[in-house]
C-alpha cells in the first residue's frame, strides 16, 4: 500500500516531451524551437534567458505550440508549426506523443510544486544547444529527473559556437553540467572539436535503440560542424555508442550516446544540425538536415525520442534501497566534494518519500 502510494507520486502522469528554451537555444543563426508565434526575443550578451524589447528578433516559443496539436494528422506538414525543429515535435505528435516548450522566462526544476512546468511532470527533456551555463540547483533538478525515470536528451554543437556570446557556447555548457565537481555520472563529455562528418558508421547491432528503433534503421549520421563524444564506461556503466565518425570504433569518436542514470534513459548527440529542418524563424540561416540525402537524421533522432520516452517508471522500493545505502555515504562527504550527484540523489528520493513520512532529508 505505501509502495503503490508513493509509486503513483513518483510517476505522475508522464507522457510529453518538453523542449527547453531557457537557455538561449534560438540565438543567432540557430532556431531550436518546436514553434513559435512570436519574434521580439533578445538572447544577445547580457540578456540572460532573454528579454522583450528594443533588437529582439529571435523565437519566443509559448509553452503550447499553435495550432493545436490536436488537429494534427498523418499528412500534417511540419509548416504546421514554425521552428527548426518542427518536424521534430509533428513527428512525435504523429507517434501519440505531446509536446510543449519551456517558455524563455521558465524554471528548469524538479519536485517543485510551485512550478507548473516542474520537470516531474513530463517524460522527456530536450535541450537542443543550450547556450547559457547551469546552474547548480538546475544540474540537480536534471539529475533527479534522469534518477526518478525521466528522458533526458542532450544536444552539442562544435566548440566555438557562443551563439549568445555570453562566454561558453554549448559544449562548455554541457561539460560544465556532464563533469560537475569532476564527477561524470552519466559517462559521456562532449570533446572540444568542429567536424564535418558525412559518412558515418553505425551500431549494426538490432539491439541498439538509436539505430534501431520504432522509426526505422540508421545506416548514417551527419555532423555539419559537430563536436564528437568521449564515453567512459568506467564513470558509467550503461554508457554504450550508437554512431562513430569513421569504422574504427573507439570510446572518443563517438557521434551519438545513450545510456541510464537511476531508472533513467539519456541521449546525447554532438551536433544541432541533424536536429534542423530547414525552416523556422526567417531572420536565420537554416538547413535541413533532417531529411538530409544519403543519412537518416530525423530517424535516429525520432528512435532516441521514443527510447526516452519509453523508460520505465522507477521501482521506489528499490531506488529507496539504493537511496539509503547512498544516503549513509554521502552523509560523510561534503557538498563541495560531491556535488551533484549526492544531492541529486537526496532531493530525488525527498520527493518519492515525501509521502511516506519524510524519513530522509536532503543534506543542507
Ligand atoms: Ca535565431
Ligand atoms: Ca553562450
Ligand atoms: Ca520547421
Amino acid at each position: 500500500m505505501i509502495g503503490s502510494l508513493a509509486l503513483a507520486f513518483c510517476a505522475g502522469a508522464r507522457g510529453q516531451v518538453l523542449f527547453d528554451a531557457t537557455k538561449a537555444e534560438m540565438a543567432g543563426n540557430a532556431d531550436w524551437v518546436i514553434d513559435a508565434d512570436l519574434h521580439n526575443l533578445n538572447v544577445s550578451d547580457g540578456n540572460g534567458s532573454g528579454t522583450l524589447g528594443t533588437g529582439g528578433l529571435e523565437s519566443n516559443p509559448a509553452a503550447t505550440p499553435t495550432p493545436a496539436a490536436s488537429k494534427i494528422t498523418s499528412t500534417t506538414s511540419e509548416t504546421y508549426w514554425d521552428g527548426a525543429l518542427s518536424t521534430w515535435a509533428v513527428t512525435l505528435v504523429k507517434d501519440g506523443k505531446s509536446v510543449s516548450t519551456l517558455p524563455y522566462n521558465g524554471s528548469i526544476t524538479y519536485g517543485d510544486a510551485s512550478n507548473p512546468q516542474d520537470l516531474s511532470h513530463y517524460k522527456v527533456f530536450v535541450l537542443d544547444e543550450p547556450n547559457i551555463l547551469f546552474t547548480n540547483a538546475e544540474k540537480v533538478a536534471l539529475l533527479s529527473f534522469l534518477y526518478n525515470g525521466g528522458g533526458l536528451f542532450l544536444i552539442s554543437d562544435h566548440s566555438g559556437s557562443d551563439r549568445n556570446n555570453d562566454g561558453s557556447d554549448s559544449v562548455e555548457v554541457l561539460n560544465n553540467f556532464l563533469s560537475d565537481g569532476g564527477l561524470n555520472p552519466l559517462g559521456v563529455t562532449i570533446n572540444t572539436n568542429d567536424l564535418n562528418i558525412t559518412k558515418s558508421s553505425a551500431d549494426t547491432s538490432a539491439s541498439d535503440p538509436l539505430t534501431h528503433g520504432a522509426a526505422g534503421t540508421v545506416t548514417n549520421l551527419t555532423y555539419h560542424d559537430g563536436a564528437s563524444l568521449t564515453i567512459s564506461t568506467a564513470a558509467n556503466s550503461s554508457v554504450k555508442a550508437a554512431i562513430w565518425t569513421t569504422s574504427t570504433h573507439t570510446n572518443s569518436n563517438v557521434m551519438a550516446a545513450y545510456g541510464t542514470y537511476g531508472a533513467g534513459r539519456f541521449v546525447i548527440i554532438g551536433d544541432s544540425s541533424p536536429a534542423d529542418d530547414g525552416t523556422g524563424d526567417s531572420n536565420d540561416t537554416l538547413e535541413d538536415g533532417w531529411n538530409e540525402s544519403g543519412a537518416q537524421n530525423g530517424t535516429l533522432i525520432t528512435n532516441a525520442s521514443l527510447y526516452l520516452a519509453a523508460a520505465p517508471e522507477p521501482n521506489v522500493l528499490a531506488l529507496l534501497g539504493l537511496a539509503v545505502l547512498f544516503f549513509a555515504g554521502a552523509r560523510h562527504r561534503s557538498r563541495e566534494i560531491f556535488p551533484p550527484n549526492a544531492i541529486a540523489f537526496l532531493t530525488g528520493i525527498r520527493r518519492c518519500v515525501r509521502g511516506r513520512g519524510q524519513q530522509f532529508q536532503p543534506i543542507n
